[in-house]
């Protein structure tokens, strides 16, 4: 069967989160990139994969399936299900408890972050300071949440990688791109997990691309 194509340049946090779940499924797949100062994500070719004209789309045969975490789920389930650990009650439960707390928690503190020093500049804006110090407190809240979870177990959902430790993997890696990393020092168990996760090769291939280099 022909590779799965993944829509959407690899400088996009929501396509890298892809990307780690693709890559930690063993998926086939190859990246689309769009481009957006044509408009391209706007075109009636790409609205047919993601009707927000959006990036990431994933296409496999016939199916498009759009968001990111959608993708990756869907990843996991065609190639690695044990990512989910669906069939298992409890496990299934407790990682679907982080991936919504990534994306709900972790993301949503973080993103605003990114967007002020990162993508605003890049757009000819200036960055809003006191919406960064607003959401690195939200952060660290979220982080002291973190901190005791990953006290008591090597992974989020437990002892095991799941898709919910991936899910976090593109956006950290961009807050290593910023003068604000440090926020994670007062938290040794993020750290170390953290850490653990940098050594996996998925991880080590989302950070390759993640490079403005690449
Ligand atoms: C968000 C996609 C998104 O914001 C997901 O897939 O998780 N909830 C969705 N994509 C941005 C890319 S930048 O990171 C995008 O396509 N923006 C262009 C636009 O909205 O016009």
């Amino acid at each position: 069967m022909a590779p799965m194509k993944l829509y959407g340049a690899t400088m996009s946090w929501n396509v890298t989160r892809c990307v780690a779940a693709l890559e930690e499924a063993g998926s086939e797949y190859e990246i689309v990139p769009i481009n957006f100062s044509t408009g391209e994500h706007k075109s009636p070719e790409h609205l047919a994969r993601n009707p927000f004209g959006q990036v990431p789309a994933l296409q496999d045969g016939d199916l498009y399936v759009f968001e990111s975490r959608a993708i990756c789920k869907y990843a996991c389930r065609k190639n690695k299900p044990g990512l989910l650990k669906d069939g298992d009650l409890e496990a299934s439960a407790l990682v679907d408890v982080w991936l919504e707390v990534e994306a709900h928690q972790y993301s949503s503190a973080l993103s605003p972050i990114l967007f002020e020093v990162l993508i605003k500049p890049m757009l000819g804006g200036a960055c809003d300071q006191k919406v960064v110090e607003e959401n690195l407190e939200k952060l660290k809240k979220v982080l002291e949440v973190y901190e005791a979870r990953l006290s008591k177990t090597k992974y989020l959902a437990g002892d095991f990688i799941s898709l919910a430790d991936l899910t976090h993997v593109s956006m950290t890696l961009t807050l290593f791109a910023t003068p604000h990393a440090s926020v994670l020092d007062a938290y040794p168990h993020v750290k170390a997990w953290w850490t653990g996760l940098m050594e996996r090769p998925s991880v080590q291939k989302v950070a390759a691309l993640m490079k403005p280099s690449a």
